[in-house]
């Protein structure tokens, strides 16, 4: 405790029980553990020499950003010390001629659209979790979100990043040239490395253009098939389209009961897709043509101004709020290929109730990238019959278990189905070089030993 006091000053030194104890579960309540003590560096200077700390005392360091993983990978072990970025923050640095941003770790991907915007630039990456979730947070975990239909996921827009390494070493390259065939690339592999390898302090991104004009619809089938084969139409002729989010009639019921809101329809439908585009002049119409070439639309719903689309987006963004009311959920982030989604669809709740008959399948997603998040309510927090269940489903089907929340804790067991063992060994060799004594998240993203 003394070393890490020295580190970053006794202020930002956590070790009340109490106070600690907030930073021991996620966001959904399914992960606990019991770090000994937080730490709030504001510099990388200080991040490196909390990590020669734990180095020299060989304790287990968990970088945590907003806490809003999923996956379990921001929940110290029993005794580690958790990481806080909240203190390294400072205004993004907005490069407005060039569209690139310098941003420390910390920052919010709020904060980051809203410095983009003021530069009138936009950021690539979105999602619900947008005022608590980190740059450096986002990095770790690639994020995805509601836009990588148009704009590739986080690590599509990170061109250089600092980071302090496993072995204490600093490595910083920000000069954001968008040419730069010099070595490995270091931003790509943190990308997804979800602390593993090194704590990420500041990162160069790339800004996208803004498309201001926006317009909403809500477009009600009558079965799945056709909402999928929809988003992946609407994604082919749509240059404009900004998200496809899938969900179903019966998510949508939860959400308007969970947050006492008004349905969207008078009627009822069994898929609900949200499709929105995005330009620099009023979208509306040629949003309006590509949906009336779409088959299977009965019902729609269209927003244009602000509050209204605001309103049409809380249908899809609240899931995940509305979901954690039933208690913990089992999440399954996964991606399907295109051609298998639509079955996948069909035959995922009668294979999850085949091994626990009383769970409840929520099904919603990014539709048009082929990722839909599978989350199954009423069972056990330790209970994985579903989990395996569903795992298997997708791998069946040539899926992904992990499309953008990661592997953390949750996911450890199923990684084997995606990776071979000669891929788990060259992720073990980087791990060994990149943080030879395994202080950095153990017991996260690869199986121990
Ligand atoms: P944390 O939860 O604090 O940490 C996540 C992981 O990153 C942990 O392994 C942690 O150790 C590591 N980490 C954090 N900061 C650093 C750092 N500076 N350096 C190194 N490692 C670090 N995710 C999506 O991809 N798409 C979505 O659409 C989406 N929607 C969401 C909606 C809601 C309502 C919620 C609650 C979550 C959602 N998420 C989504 C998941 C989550 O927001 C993302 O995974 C996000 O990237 C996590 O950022 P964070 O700052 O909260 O990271
Ligand atoms: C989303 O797309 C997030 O809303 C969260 O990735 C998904 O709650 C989930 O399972
Ligand atoms: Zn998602």
């Amino acid at each position: 405790l003394p070393d890490l006091a020295d580190a970053v000053g006794s202020p930002n030194l956590l070790t009340d029980p109490d106070v600690v104890a907030g930073y021991c579960v996620d966001w959904t309540g399914r992960f606990h553990g019991g770090a000994a003590a937080v730490v709030r560096p504001a510099s990388t200077d200080e991040v490196a020499a909390v990590v020669a700390a734990c180095r020299r005392h060989g304790l287990a360091l968990v970088p945590q950003g907003g806490n809003t993983g999923l996956v379990g990978g921001s929940v110290p072990g029993e005794g580690a010390v958790v990481l806080a970025t909240t203190r390294l923050t400072a205004p993004a640095d907005v490069d407005a001629a060039g569209g690139q941003a310098t941003v420390r770790a910390g920052t919010t991907v709020a904060a980051l659209h809203a410095a983009a915007t003021a530069a009138g630039w936009d950021y690539g990456v979105d999602f619900a979790a947008r005022d608590s979730a980190t740059v450096g947070g986002t990095i770790a975990t690639n994020a995805g979100g509601v836009r990588v239909l148009r704009h590739g996921d986080t690590r599509a827009q990170v061109l250089g990043v600092e980071a302090v390494l496993g072995d204490g070493s600093v490595v910083s390259h920000l000069g954001g040239l968008l040419k730069d065939n010099t070595g490995y690339h270091l931003p790509s592999l943190l990308c997804g490395s979800e602390g593993t390898l090194g704590v990420v302090t500041a990162a160069r991104v790339r800004l996208v253009a803004a498309a201001p004009a926006r317009a909403v619809a809500l477009l009600g089938f009558a079965a799945m098939e056709d909402a999928v084969t929809a988003a992946l139409a609407l994604h082919r002729d749509l240059p404009v389209l900004d998200a496809a989010e899938l969900m179903t009639g019966a998510g949508i019921d939860l959400v308007c009961r969970v947050l006492d809101l008004a349905p969207p329809f008078a009627a009822r439908h069994a898929a609900v897709l949200l499709v929105e585009a995005a330009a620099t002049g009023d979208p509306t119409a040629v949003l309006a043509e590509a949906v009336s070439g779409v088959e299977g639309v009965v019902d729609a719903a269209v927003a244009t101004d602000g509050p209204r689309r605001a309103a049409l987006w809380r249908y899809r963004e609240s899931h995940t709020e509305a979901i954690n009311h039933l208690g913990p959920p089992h999440k399954l982030d996964v991606t399907l290929p295109s051609a298998a989604l639509a079955p996948f669809l069909a035959e995922v709740p009668a294979v999850v109730r085949r091994v626990v008959p009383g769970a409840d399948v929520w099904l919603f997603g990014h539709a048009a990238d082929g990722n839909i998040h599978v989350n199954v309510t009423g069972v056990a927090p330790d209970d994985e019959a579903a989990d395996d269940a569903v795992l298997d489903l997708v791998a069946a089907h040539g899926g992904s278990i992990s499309a953008e929340h990661g592997i953390g804790r949750a996911k450890v067991r199923w990684l084997h189905l995606n990776r071979s063992a000669a891929e788990i060994a060259a992720f073990r060799a980087i791990k060994r070089a990149l943080d030879p004594d395994g202080i950095l998240n153990p017991g996260v993203l690869l199986p121990e030993g």
